[in-house]
């Protein structure tokens, strides 16, 4: 192996949040959803339950905030409990966007997790970040000052 090869393997471990929505928590396919990502090899580094208040749900979703369904959208994932958890593992974000699905539970495809277990949009299931960008400003919205 190489230099660059080796650097690469030490570098490999990203993080990324996933937060079950409260369709989810509600239908009790919560470690259902987090045995996926175990089986799948990811670490869980946090793992939180609560449920999220108007102001911090708009700063969790801060990104939509010009789209017209921004209102849905908050009041959606404030109407209940909701667990959020810190995986780690290799091209993490990536990785569990594929095992996520697509946005529209209907059209996502059989094994991914809006695939298997929904027909929603704004009720699918599952969030997870984009990007590491969305990944450091959705983990200080949904954690907030807490220690992990
Ligand atoms: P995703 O990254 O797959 O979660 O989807 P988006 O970033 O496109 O959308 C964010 C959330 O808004 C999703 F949970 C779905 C929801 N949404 C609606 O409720 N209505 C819409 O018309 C589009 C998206």
């Amino acid at each position: 192996m190489g230099k660059a090869e080796a650097s690469q393997e030490v570098s490999a471990a990203e993080d990324t949040l996933v937060v079950v929505k409260p369709d989810g928590v509600r239908r009790g396919i919560v470690g259902e959803i987090i045995g996926r990502f175990e089986k799948k090899g990811f670490a869980v580094k946090r793992l939180q339950m609560l449920t999220m208040s108007r102001p911090q749900a708009e700063e969790f979703y801060s990104v939509h905030k010009e789209k017209p369904f921004f209102g849905e959208l908050v009041s959606f994932i404030s109407s209940g409990p909701v667990v959020g958890a810190v995986l780690s593992g290799r091209d993490a974000i990536a990785t569990v966007r594929r095992m996520v699905g697509a946005t529209k539970s209907w059209e996502a495809a059989a094994g991914t997790i809006r695939g298997d277990f929904g027909l929603g949009l704004t009720d699918n299931c599952i969030h997870a970040s984009d990007s590491a960008e969305s990944f450091t400003k959705e983990s200080a919205a949904f954690f907030g000052q807490t220690r992990g």
